[in-house]
């Protein structure tokens, strides 16, 4: 979202300086999956044509998700869903709806994916310019609200603020809106409460406060409506993860955020873990203006990137939360952008944090410049990385111009099962050569390109795992 000059108008910048509480150890929370195991979650945003089209879904087949697999290795997606579509009337749920997006998570789950439930709007909803809230939960107080260009200008289109304004209760009018909202997740929650698939629910894209910004608006009616939110689902869904995202006028463009820690019900009960994530997105200025990666573009977003790693870790650390980033992306057409690619990619792995690139609609942000037909960014975005790690990771990074992937992890209680690592087939077409300080069983998925290691606990000893491409007839220990 490109509201920093928004932001700057309406005199935000200043105001921003959301204290951090030092602590730490968000680094050492990790989404895990029901053996223990880390997930470093790599993906797509699936989709932006969901938004208007007539059904609510997505533009992709069952192929499409089998030839996303086979393209980029990835193992999850960010699947949107929209409220207008879960609840199009006051009360009244749609669950052939819901049936539809369960068969599209069949799909990812026939692919091994994980899926996050992304409850979508830009601009509050289709009754003043956007998507996201359905027309009967809009009131615009009858005022303007044109669409403009850039699209994220009509966040301030005085009709879309006053919507806004009647969600958050900065006006009186309509407290039953954030009800219908609650409502609207517990409902989902409950269809998905004991589907394997399902990851979790991000609560909503990108807040925007309308007339009320900053701390006020991130510790105020935001936070409320998430805490309300997260009580509401684990009436019905004890596990699965809830990720809450923080304003994104700001934080997308390495603001700090003042989310503040927001508890979760499921740790009352049997010394359960919380499973609160933090799912910020990151748009440097010119990428999301369609910008290039060169020159004083490419300075601008290496310094946004830098800060947004310094605020993340920080709010993360405040929040105790694991962090996933929701969204990034690029007009990948551009000069440079395989550079952005594989410098969000170093970022991330150096944060061991997982994302959901935007997006899968093919086009010129895509790895899609046709359906089934792989863009130019493609093979950047088909990268080696680990995609479960069967303890507590410690380090790791995949070196591209040496093709090495390391991956460094300890032991942990608990935890069962294999390493899994994905090497994709551009990088190693013969395999991958295994270095590892210790005693291991291997497992290579020639077809899904993925290795399996389970390694003989080492107490005190940290593993560390060195992948390079074999060398066809090289004597090595090797796969493929
Ligand atoms: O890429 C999307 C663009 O085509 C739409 O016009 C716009 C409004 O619906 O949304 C864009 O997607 C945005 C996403 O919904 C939220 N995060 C930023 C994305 C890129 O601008």
């Amino acid at each position: 979202m490109n509201l920093v000059v928004l932001a700057c108008a309406i005199g935000l910048l200043g105001a921003v300086g959301a204290k951090s509480s030092g602590g730490g150890g968000w680094h050492e929370r990790f989404i895990t999956d029901s053996q223990g195991r880390a997930l470093i979650l790599y993906g797509l945003n699936t989709s932006s044509s969901a938004k208007t089209s007539a059904d609510g879904m997505p533009w992709i087949k069952q192929g499409d998700v089998t030839g996303e697999y086979n393209t980029l290795g990835t193992d999850f997606v960010r699947f949107l869903i929209q409220w207008s579509d879960v609840e199009p009337e006051p009360g009244v749920y749609d669950d052939h709806y819901l049936a539809e997006v369960k068969q599209r998570v069949d799909w990812y789950q026939a692919q091994g994916y994980q899926v996050l439930l992304d409850m979508h709007q830009d601009v509050y909803g289709a009754a003043v310019g956007g998507n996201g809230a359905p027309a009967w939960a809009t009131d615009s107080g009858g005022l303007a609200a044109d669409k403009q260009s850039p699209w994220e200008m009509t966040y301030v289109q005085p009709g879309v603020t006053h919507a806004f304004d009647e969600f958050w209760g900065t006006q009186p009018g309509h407290p039953e809106y954030r009800q219908h909202y609650v409502a609207a997740w517990t409902h989902v929650a409950s269809y998905f409460a004991k589907n394997g698939t399902v990851l979790g629910y991000d609560v909503m894209n990108e807040p925007w406060g309308g007339s009320l910004q900053g701390p006020a608006f991130e510790t105020g009616p935001l936070a409320h409506l998430y805490q309300q939110v997260i009580d509401a689902v684990r009436t019905v869904d004890p596990d699965h993860w809830i990720f809450v995202e923080p304003a994104a006028a700001t934080a997308d463009h390495g603001l700090p955020s003042a989310l503040p820690k927001l508890d979760d019900p499921r740790t009352a009960t049997a010394g359960d873990e919380a499973r609160i994530g933090y799912a910020p997105h990151l748009y440097p200025a010119p990428m999301d203006s369609g910008g290039t990666y060169t020159g004083t573009d490419a300075y601008l977003a290496d310094r946004t990137m830098a800060s947004w790693q310094t605020q993340v870790q920080r709010t993360a650390a405040r929040m105790d939360a694991p962090v996933l980033m929701g969204e990034w992306g690029l007009d990948a057409t551009q000069d440079g952008a395989h550079l952005y690619v594989d410098h969000v990619q170093t970022l991330l792995d150096s944060m061991m944090i997982g994302s959901a690139y935007w997006s899968s609609d093919p086009g010129s942000w895509s790895p899609w410049a046709a359906p089934g037909k792989p863009s130019g960014i493609a093979p950047v975005l088909a990268t080696a990385y680990p995609r479960a790690i069967a303890g507590q990771p410690v380090d790791f990074s995949y070196d591209k111009s040496t093709l090495e992937l390391a991956v460094d992890w300890n032991d942990k209680a608990g935890v069962t099962g294999s390493t899994d690592v994905y090497l994709p087939p551009g990088d190693f077409p013969d395999g991958g050569d295994i270095q590892l300080n210790g005693a291991y069983k291997q497992k290579w998925d020639a077809g899904r390109h993925i290795l399996s290691l389970t390694v003989k606990p080492t107490p005190g000893v940290t593993h560390h795992l060195v992948i390079t491409p074999t060398t066809p007839g090289a004597n090595s220990p090797s796969i493929g």
